[in-house]
């Protein structure tokens, strides 16, 4: 089992030109609950199946897949897949690790079907991320109304990932050329969060402080707010409300709409939509005050506690489970929720917590 390392390597190695976020591998310990979840009731589109491995895809996407399904005996993540500019892309992938001291294992035929030749790391926070060009092309269903119609998931959009320091694997994302687009922190230079983004949107991954390493949860987006509203009503008339985890709401951080869903294995699943338009050299990054009791909602409602405290186990590259490192600086849950935490809506005001766990 590799441990992750601690300290922060370095590398004047060429970074892999990453184009965006594609696809992550869910190990689920039930296949069919698993398809029932994603297939049934969200509506992801089944590029393949058999009996270990279920390949799923977004309705506006045309490489193979956005998400693996595949079967074992604890929940995971062996993956978060990376699509690059090139084919060269994979030697720069691995000189760069490789360069990094990292686990580096390339597979000429690809790690899962409908991928070509990848290369798979366990990066220095200790993540499984795999870098890919070569795909199979499947069609584009955007047109094909007559398949979907409310609550249609129409694209991956991003991961996000729990690790303890914030500012560390911040550096190592932005060594990799992802631009960071927003962050929250306090006034003792605390890094709580922070966002990055290689499309042009908000983030293709961001970092939540918290044990890690851990994946906090995989967003797929939808074209309006009010298809948001339609997976609650329909997951209320399935009697399947016990997945909601968080929201509907709007996020502070990213502007988006969002929900958050809990699959039958755990992983966190959420549905997000129109956040903006991030792709000129100078956008401007948006620091959030942890304080600020509008900075994960717009409306000013609590996250739960389950939302900061549960993440998914992610696998080295043999499978194994990564061990966790624990968070040394304050958590965000600490000193915004509870007898210890304080939150404002109005700068210079204390909010007398009136919204269940924002009381001072
Ligand atoms: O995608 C996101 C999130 O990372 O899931 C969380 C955008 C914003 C937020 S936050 O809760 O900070 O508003
Ligand atoms: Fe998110």
């Amino acid at each position: 089992m590799n441990q992750p390392r601690t300290d922060s390597p370095t590398t004047e190695a060429t970074p892999p030109d990453i184009v965006r976020a594609a696809y992550m591998e869910l190990v689920v310990t039930d296949l069919a609950a698993a398809r029932e979840f994603y297939v049934d009731i969200l509506g992801l589109v089944v590029t393949e199946e058999d009996e270990t491995a279920i390949y799923l895809r977004t309705l506006e996407e045309f490489i193979h897949h956005n998400l693996v399904l595949r079967v074992g005996d604890e929940p995971a993540v062996a993956a978060l897949a990376f699509r690059v500019r090139s084919p060269q892309d994979l030697d720069r992938a691995e000189d760069y690790y490789r360069d990094l001291g990292c686990d580096v294992r390339r597979s000429a035929e690809g790690f899962v079907r409908g991928i070509g030749a990848a290369v798979r790391v366990q990066d220095p926070l200790g993540f499984p991320y795999e870098f890919f060009y070569e795909t199979e092309h499947v069609a584009r269903l955007a047109w094909n109304y007559e398949r979907y119609g409310a609550g249609a998931l129409v694209r991956l959009d991003h991961f996000n990932q729990v690790y303890p320091d914030v500012v560390a694997g911040a550096a190592y994302l932005e060594d990799l050329g992802f631009k960071r687009t927003e962050d929250i922190r306090d006034d003792d230079g605390i890094t709580y969060a922070a966002w990055f983004a290689r499309k042009h949107t908000v983030h293709d991954t961001a970092l939540t402080g918290g044990d890690g390493p851990r994946m906090h949860h995989i967003a797929f987006s939808t074209h309006e707010k009010h298809n948001i509203l339609y997976i609650c009503d329909k997951l209320g008339a399935l009697r399947r409300s016990d997945c909601i985890e968080r929201g509907p709401g709007r996020h502070g951080v990213s502007n988006a709409f969002y929900l958050y869903l809990r699959d039958p294995d755990g992983h966190r699943v959420e549905i997000y939509t129109q956040d903006y338009y991030t792709g000129d050299p100078d956008n401007p990054v948006v620091t959030w005050d942890v304080h600020d009791n509008q900075r994960r909602d717009w409306w000013g409602n609590p996250v739960v506690p389950s939302w900061y405290t549960e993440a998914s186990t992610v696998l080295d590259l043999d499978g194994d489970p990564v061990p966790l490192q624990q968070r040394q600086e304050a958590k965000e849950m600490d000193v915004t929720i509870g007898a210890d935490g304080f939150s404002y809506t109005r700068k210079g005001e204390t909010d007398h917590g009136f919204k269940l766990g924002n009381q001072v």
